[in-house]
């Protein structure tokens, strides 16, 4: 049946945040000013966030095989598509000459061992990567408080939808008409951009929907507080590429 989407209404509710988390630095690619520096410097740090998003999306899973099970194709699909991706950073990365197991070898030793930031420097004194690693483990630990047990799979699920649209959005624009994108930079823009990686968020968004009309009051709200942190920590993470250098 015709029902009123509650993400959709979110989206109108705060629509001046959800415009921010299509940041200057997709815009900076769009209109082709994008400085290449930048640009590699963020496809590090998606790298390590994508390796992080697994644990997230794992936990979804497990919720969706809990609660609802008519959503597995789909949520696999999402685990499909990361898999994917991780193969696609590799490649590009080596592309462009960028050395991922730097970032990913600080990272690892910083959740490992949960040392303090004066530790950590001794042992890698790049002060870029540092800072790197310290802005994306604000979205991970956001991102890990979710798998617990008992965050409800509407929570989840809707927290899963508004992360990959806030990419799907952003990259969307890079290739809509009239964009100037570097033609090297289109292969990125196409895969947060796609057609196919708009029906996968679309699907996601109705799963959300539907959730969240059989979801209690207060799960309703907690889902809209992380719709909320989501779409801050997006323009976080676009903030650690300034559009200029
Ligand atoms: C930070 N948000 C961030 N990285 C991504 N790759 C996505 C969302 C979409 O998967």
């Amino acid at each position: 049946g015709v029902e009123a989407s509650t993400t959709a209404a979110w989206i109108e509710r705060h629509r001046q945040m959800y415009e921010r988390a299509r940041h200057p630095f997709t815009v900076s690619i769009r209109d082709g000013t994008i400085d290449l520096s930048i640009f590699k410097r963020w496809l590090s740090q998606d790298y390590l966030f994508v390796r992080e998003f697994f644990t997230f999306v794992a936990s979804v899973l497990l919720k969706c095989c809990k609660q609802d099970s008519s959503d597995m194709e789909i949520i696999l699909g999402g685990v499909a598509s990361l898999s994917d991706e991780l193969s696609w950073f590799k490649n590009e990365a080596a592309k462009w000459g960028i050395d991922l197991q730097v970032f990913h070898r600080s990272n690892l030793i910083w959740s490992t061992t949960g040392s303090s930031l004066s530790n950590i420097s001794k042992i890698f004194p790049t002060i870029a990567c540092l800072k790197t690693i310290t802005d994306i483990s604000l979205i991970v630990r956001f991102l890990q408080s979710f798998t617990e047990p008992e965050i409800s799979y509407a929570v989840a699920v809707t927290t899963f939808w508004i992360i990959e649209t806030v990419y799907q959005d952003s990259f969307g624009f890079c290739i809509e008409e009239g964009n100037k994108t570097p033609p090297e930079l289109l292969g990125t823009c196409q895969r947060w951009g796609s057609a196919e990686f708009k029906q996968y968020c679309q699907s996601l968004q109705r799963i959300a929907d539907r959730s969240l009309a059989n979801a209690p009051a207060d799960a309703v709200k907690s889902a809209e507080e992380a719709f909320i942190r989501v779409l801050e920590l997006e323009i976080g993470f676009w903030e650690m590429s300034p559009s200029q250098s």
